[in-house]
């Protein structure tokens, strides 16, 4: 069969700092491809809605499965299948990924029969099954673990058995040099490790996975590196390096192999610095780069959150990465709530630190725990705003000032890092660039104004809102909250956070 895969369009944030390739997606590629069947992947982060058109007219898939990652992605997928069906009334279409698997009913509703089912969880193993199922109906859908249709759901999700057994489908990717992450131009990205054994309130990662937390082997990530021709990665984990020996013996053999790389991770201020040596190791193989999530400044907003660390450790862990030579990129959240004063405060702390600071806004969302417990109600039901660049939530000032003020924020920690010292840099680095052809980093440092702007974010809210979001119903906890259920090792991993 032929089956056309697709990532929908970046959203405000991936505008301006990054896009990275569709990695869910080709893994599922990867399996749908193994299974027999002949398999495209289109990437709307890069290509137009129009090449879609063209894609289905042209090369007439018999399925076409929608990446549905990001909530705020939700419309723009639901009208996507809608002409997909007008146009091929018998192309089986369906969906999968991380939000879609919060709230796979509404979706399905909306879809009003344009979506045939969706997939919930972990899609490499259930997708082949429901390519091989497009044509048996509905019953035979719904046997499939993590399958629901608008008839009902089948059997809950199931953990793929092995990470190392689908590597990415790379090769299914064009235009790979449109995927950057800041100056690491262009950029591929990675899976060593899924899923997160900590819970903070605000976050869907754990709750999708259910706090397991799993490990690709050593073997199956160095023949995977091998095969990048990207001179940068981006390694995806949520919480690079909480075993540290998984990493030590990672670099070890990509050191063997004589791989060479820049790498971008993401980890928490305590693994860092219990795990200094991993660290320490890893920015000796060319880690130049790591995002901590640091939330809140102060004691009381960590511990809202449920993030198991204090203000203390977090700025012990900016101190160790400085020493080890690594730019640090930190969020903060910004509460809707929060007034004059709060902006000021975090402005002034941002502008006294060398790290890059951005600002999120706290926005809950379907799979996180303060979806169910989070008293204020909501202003919206609009998925487009569910990006946590927008207020869903009551804002103490008015609506517009609130944006004003995030985006004056924003705004003052991006001239920091382009001042006159860091524009000289800027400047020799992205001369040196576009003379390799790479222009995503220069395009981007022009974008700014256009991307984070309080009007346009203001006005957002305005605009007509199609699909509604099913409001919160009741509270929930524990495995209710998870997709896939807990796993055996679950508490192994869960030990010391
Ligand atoms: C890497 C990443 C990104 C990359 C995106 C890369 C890309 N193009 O896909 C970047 C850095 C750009 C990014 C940006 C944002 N992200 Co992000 N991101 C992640 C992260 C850390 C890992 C995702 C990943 O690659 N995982 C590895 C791959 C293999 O897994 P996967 O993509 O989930 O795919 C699997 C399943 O979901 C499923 N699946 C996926 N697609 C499909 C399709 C079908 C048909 C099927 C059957 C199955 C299926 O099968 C795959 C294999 O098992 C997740 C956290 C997480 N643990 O998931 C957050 C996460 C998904 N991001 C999140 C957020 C909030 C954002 C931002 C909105 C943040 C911001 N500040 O603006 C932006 C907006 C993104 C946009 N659309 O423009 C939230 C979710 C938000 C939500 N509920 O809508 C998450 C869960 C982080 C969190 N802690 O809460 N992100
Ligand atoms: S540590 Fe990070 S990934 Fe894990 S639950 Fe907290 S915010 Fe989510």
């Amino acid at each position: 069969m032929r089956v056309l895969l697709v990532h929908p369009s970046a959203l405000m944030h991936s505008e301006l700092y990054l896009r990275l390739e569709p990695l869910g997606l080709e893994r599922v590629g990867g399996a749908v491809r193994a299974a027999g069947h002949d398999v495209r992947l289109l990437d709307l982060q890069i290509f137009r809605h129009a090449d879609y058109f063209t894609e289905l007219g042209r090369w007439r898939p018999d399925v076409v499965a929608f990446s549905l990652n990001y909530l705020a992605n939700v419309p723009e997928v639901l009208d996507l299948a809608k002409a997909t069906k007008t146009q091929r009334p018998d192309c089986f279409v369906f969906a999968g990924g991380h939000s879609v698997s919060f709230v796979a009913d509404e979706v399905l509703a909306h879809g009003d029969g344009a979506l045939d089912c969706i997939v919930r969880g972990e899609g490499e193993e259930a997708a082949p099954l429901v390519v091989a199922a497009s044509r048996d109906g509905d019953t035979a859908l719904r046997g499939i673990p993590g399958v629901v249709t608008r008839a009902g759901a089948g059997p809950r999700a199931r953990f793929i058995e092995d990470l190392d057994r689908h590597p990415p489908a790379r090769d299914l990717t064009r235009k790979r040099r449109k995927y950057f992450i800041g100056h690491m131009d262009p950029s591929a990205s990675i899976e060593l490790t899924r899923g997160c054994p900590w819970d903070c309130s605000f976050c869907s990662a754990w709750t999708f996975y259910g706090r397991s937390y799993r490990k690709a082997s050593t073997e199956a990530v160095v023949e995977e590196m091998a095969g990048i021709r990207e001179p940068n990665v981006f390694l995806v984990d949520d919480v690079a390096f909480i075993h540290p020996e998984h990493g030590l013996e990672i670099a070890d053999a990509l050191e063997r192999r004589g791989i060479r790389k820049h790498y971008y991770l993401e980890t928490r201020a305590d693994v860092l610095l219990r795990n200094e040596e991993v660290f320490r190791r890893w920015a000796r193989l060319g880690l130049d780069y790591m995002f901590l999530g640091i939330e809140a400044l102060d004691d009381e907003g960590l511990k809202a959150f449920r993030k198991r660390v204090s203000p203390h450790t977090n700025f012990k862990a900016l101190e160790v990465a400085r020493k080890l030579g690594i730019v640090v990129a930190i969020n903060i959240i910004a509460d809707p709530a929060w007034d004059e004063a709060r902006f000021r405060h975090l402005a002034e702390w941002a502008l006294a630190v060398p790290e890059i600071v951005h600002v999120t806004v706290q926005t809950p969302y379907p799979g996180t725990e303060i979806w169910h417990t989070e008293s204020r109600e909501l202003t919206t039901l609009d998925y487009r705003l569910f990006d946590v660049q927008h207020a869903v939530l009551p804002t103490a000032m008015p609506l517009a000032r609130f944006y004003e003020r995030l985006v004056e924020t924003q705004s003052v920690l991006n001239r920091k890092h382009l001042g006159f010292a860091a524009l000289r840099e800027v400047s020799i680095l992205s001369a040196k660039l576009a003379l390799r052809g790479q222009t995503n980093f220069l395009r981007m440092l022009w974008k700014f104004g256009s991307v984070y702007n309080a009007e346009r974010q203001y006005r957002d809210h305005q605009r007509p809102t199609r699909y509604k979001m099913t409001p919160p119903a009741g509270r929930r906890t524990g495995d209710e909250l998870f997709v896939h259920g807990r796993t055996r090792d679950t508490a192994a991993a869960t030990a010391g956070a």
